[in-house]
């Protein structure tokens, strides 16, 4: 969002799902959309089944990699020698959109001067992707009208993540594929409500509908509606935070996160939990975090509760209440409305529908959506500015929202912790087909248990023979932060001297082993990559053929 905000001037997926199907160039870097997406891939999978030509940019063999006409099969974190690479063909073949540039947008020239240096050759070595490889698909990228770029946490997890972001809105400038159907940059967002998180002010730097907390007449307009002062100092993020844990932030309130479990170095941020003073979690269930709490607030879920969600096209979508929560649960909101009556805030009765149309007459971009609406006509896709508005299913047409679309040149800086002699292998985790994040809610479900019981680690047979490990041994994975035990899996989606495991699992948390260093805009931790070493456990019995990916 950070990335997108500063190029295009709006933090969202540009294009909608049902165009996907349409476009005859779809650029999918690092994101395993079969396994995390599978709506969108079938929707991938129809274009290309129509003839659209589909490249697939990501370290791992992935499901979508066995329908490519390409896989750049880069080394981890090496996508800004990549993309310049492609930027640099583009611009020194002539390949330049000219008018859109004149038109559209400012700052080229800085971009032009980066990457004249990264050469192809040069991008082979250091990515080992070969240089025809990044030659034809820069080509085929910057001819083709309806070409649209997917990406996720391949690109974002890094400790430059915000880098990669913008040298991919560079490619997108400078070939014009913006303001399109079927085309632009989309970020495929992770969870159902995530982007309404956003939209909504979840954020220590934005309001409702992205104003910023720093701006004094958008802070006036809440101000006057709220009847309370509010702070101007955009507040820590996520990373800061947990970092800041027992030191300058006492209290916590965890609602719908498992801390513990997702965020990066939990060792770390153990010892920060002990010295918190108060920790309250709202949750469905006792989830790890739960160790660390003083209160918990048992929270309704989806199916327990009326509200919106907005999905990744921006498309706000009606949740309804279908059962009563169980035993002393509650839904979010009434029990933050409880929360803030019994501290004296004197807030007002309000049912989810009221709550959006306060938001809505605050944040322009929402003004014309409303609960009644969306009931009457199905979901609705932001910016909607006025109640007749029908909505917006892509975003740039007649004009960049920023004004310019700015081009950001960036410079390749390699990841923070690199493999060497002592940790020579390199540790990526994410996520399965079959189980959701932290896995509070699949692994209760039977079936998807069945499917998936156990963490496990892949890795390559070359790397699997060279330390005696046989498939499904139980290995135990080290880095510089902690150990964990799991089966090892002999697979051949990943590259040698790479390993890979989901972090889903508590018994085998894949963050002990992460790095929390985050990325320098938005502290966004790399998550994917860190060195590790491997080891077999003494007596650990093979227990024939391990299934670990589902599709290999
Ligand atoms: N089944 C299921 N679906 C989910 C989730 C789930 O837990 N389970 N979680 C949801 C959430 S919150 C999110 S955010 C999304 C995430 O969706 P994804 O980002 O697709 O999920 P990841 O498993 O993290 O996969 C990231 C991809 O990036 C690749 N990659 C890793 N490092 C690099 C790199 O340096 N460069 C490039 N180009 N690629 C790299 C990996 O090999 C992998 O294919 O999924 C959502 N959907
Ligand atoms: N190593 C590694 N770590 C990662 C990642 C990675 O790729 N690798 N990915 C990161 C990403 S992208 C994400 S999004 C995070 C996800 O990590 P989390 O946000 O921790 O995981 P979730 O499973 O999405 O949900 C967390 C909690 O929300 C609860 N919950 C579900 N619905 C509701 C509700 O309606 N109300 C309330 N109050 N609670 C609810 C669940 O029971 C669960 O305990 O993990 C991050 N951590
Ligand atoms: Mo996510």
């Amino acid at each position: 969002m950070a990335g997108l905000v500063t190029t295009f001037g709006a933090g969202a997926m540009t294009n909608s799902i049902g165009e996907i199907r349409d476009a005859d160039f779809l650029f999918v870097i690092g994101s395993n959309t079969s396994e995390a997406h599978p709506i969108i891939a079938m929707e991938m999978k129809r274009a290309v089944r129509r003839g659209a030509r589909l490249v697939v940019a990501d370290p791992r063999a992935i499901w979508m990699t066995s329908i490519a006409d390409r896989h750049l099969r880069l080394r981890p974190g090496t996508d800004v020698w990549l993309l310049n690479a492609m930027a640099h063909v583009i611009v020194a073949e002539g390949l330049v959109d000219q008018a859109f540039l004149a038109a559209n947008t400012e700052n080229f020239e800085a971009v032009g001067e980066t990457v004249a240096r990264y050469t192809p050759e040069e991008a082979e070595e250091v990515t080992g992707v070969p240089a025809e490889d990044i030659r034809a698909t820069a080509r085929e990228y910057a001819t083709t009208r309806k070409a649209g770029i997917y990406y996720t946490l391949g690109i974002t997890e890094h400790t430059h993540g915000t880098d990669n972001v913008y040298a991919l809105s560079n490619l997108v400038l400078m070939t014009g594929h913006l303001g399109l159907a079927s085309a632009g940059m989309n970020p495929l967002r992770g969870q159902n409500n995530v982007q309404g998180a956003n939209d909504s002010g979840a954020s220590p730097v934005f309001l409702p509908g992205y104003q910023r907390i720093d701006d004094d007449a958008a802070r006036a307009r809440f101000e006057a509606a709220w009847g309370v002062e509010l702070r101007p100092e955009p507040g820590l993020n996520l990373n800061e935070m947990m970092k800041e844990a027992g030191k300058s932030l006492k209290g916590f309130y965890v609602m719908g996160e498992d801390i513990v479990l997702s965020e990066p170095n939990v060792a770390k941020l153990e010892v920060g939990l002990n010295q918190v003073e108060f920790l309250v979690l709202q949750d469905l269930f006792l989830n790890e975090t739960a160790r660390f709490a003083d209160v918990i607030l048992p929270g309704g879920c989806f199916a327990e509760k009326d509200g919106v969600f907005t999905n990744s096209e921006r498309r706000v979508q009606m949740v309804r209440k279908a059962v009563e929560p169980p035993g002393q649960a509650r839904a979010d909101l009434e029990i933050l409305q409880d929360l803030a009556r019994a501290c004296g805030a004197g807030w007002p009765e309000q049912d989810a529908a009221a709550v959006y149309a306060e938001m809505a007459a605050l944040a322009p971009k929402f003004a014309g959506i409303r609960h009644e609406r969306i009931e009457r006509e199905g979901g609705i896709q932001w910016p909607c500015e006025t109640l007749d508005h029908p909505g917006t299913p892509f975003l740039h047409e007649g004009g960049v929202l920023r004004g310019r679309g700015r081009f950001e040149p960036v410079e390749y800086r390699p990841s923070v912790e690199l493999a060497d002699s002592e940790y020579p292998l390199v540790l990526s985790t994410g996520r399965t087909l079959y189980h959701y994040n932290a896995a509070t809610q699949t692994r209760r479900e039977p079936g998807l248990a069945a499917k998936q019981p156990e963490a496990f680690l892949e890795l390559h047979r070359r790397d699997a023979r060279d330390r005696g490990i046989a498939d499904g041994d139980l290995v135990e994975v080290r880095t510089r932060r902690g150990a964990v035990r799991c089966r090892a899996a002999i697979s051949k989606q990943v590259r040698p001297g790479c390993i890979w495991m989901p972090f889903h699992f508590a018994e085998a948390r894949a963050n002990l082993l992460t790095v929390d260093d985050g990325d320098s805009v938005t502290g966004t931790a790399e998550y994917k990559v860190c060195a590790a070493e491997l080891l077999l456990l003494e007596g650990a019995a093979g227990g024939g053929p391990f299934p670990g990916a589902w599709w290999v």
